[in-house]
């Protein structure tokens, strides 16, 4: 398989669970500041020019939520989604609300141009991103993190998703300091070889 990424992106989310699942991939950059993802040949991988994209035998996935279940599906004993319908159910609660709203709030801040063509909107947006980023932090301090991790003491396709999230978090202009348990579950995440790895190889 092949990963699209950039560095920092959520694609890392991507990388992280492939490492958890104990799948060899290939790591492809794309450089955000020369515009790469805009570019036709990467628009054939990707009509949405955006990152993740992961080639695999079968076509290519795009979309975290969606690549991040096939690879519980690719190494079920790897364990990374709960076999309880519960669990399950509330580790997807945790990354649609990441993809729909915590992904969206950050994306205010740097790419307004989706949703208006002012300057002064773009403005306004990067302002506010910093109320509605602490807004997400609140969320996922209270009502997300159940333990060190989303699912309390088991990890989960959740966690490589939220990690990536909240290291978003301090470049929005939140303190993380305020958030107690995120701070910890930052800290059980750079515990993990996967995380370590992509750390390691500078792709976070
Ligand atoms: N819903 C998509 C969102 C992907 C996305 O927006 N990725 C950002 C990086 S975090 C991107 O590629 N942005 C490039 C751009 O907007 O030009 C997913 O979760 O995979």
């Amino acid at each position: 398989m092949k990963l699209y990424y950039a560095r920092g992106t959520i694609a890392i989310a991507t990388a992280i669970a492939l490492h958890e699942a104990g799948l060899d991939f290939e790591p492809v950059r794309l450089d955000f500041k020369a515009g790469e993802q805009t570019r036709p040949d990467y628009h054939a991988i990707n009509p949405k020019g955006r990152v993740p994209a992961l080639v695999t035998d079968q076509g290519i996935l795009t979309e975290t939520a969606a690549i991040l279940d096939h690879i519980a599906d690719l190494a079920p004993s790897a364990g990374l989604r709960p076999s309880d319908p519960w669990q399950a159910a509330r580790m997807r609660e945790a990354m649609c609300y990441l993809a729909s709203t915590m992904h969206v709030n950050h994306a205010h801040k740097m790419r307004g141009h989706r949703w208006a063509d002012q300057q002064s909107s773009f403005d306004d947006m990067k302002a506010k991103s910093v109320q509605t980023m602490t807004d997400s932090a609140t969320y996922v301090e209270n009502h997300v993190l159940k333990g060190p991790f989303v699912l309390g003491e088991t990890f989960s396709l959740a966690d490589p998703y939220l990690y990536v999230a909240c290291n978003w978090l301090e470049g929005d202009g939140v303190r993380v300091a305020d958030f107690p348990r995120i701070v910890a579950f930052i800290e059980a995440m750079r515990g993990r070889t996967s995380v370590a790895q992509v750390i390691a190889d500078d792709m976070i």
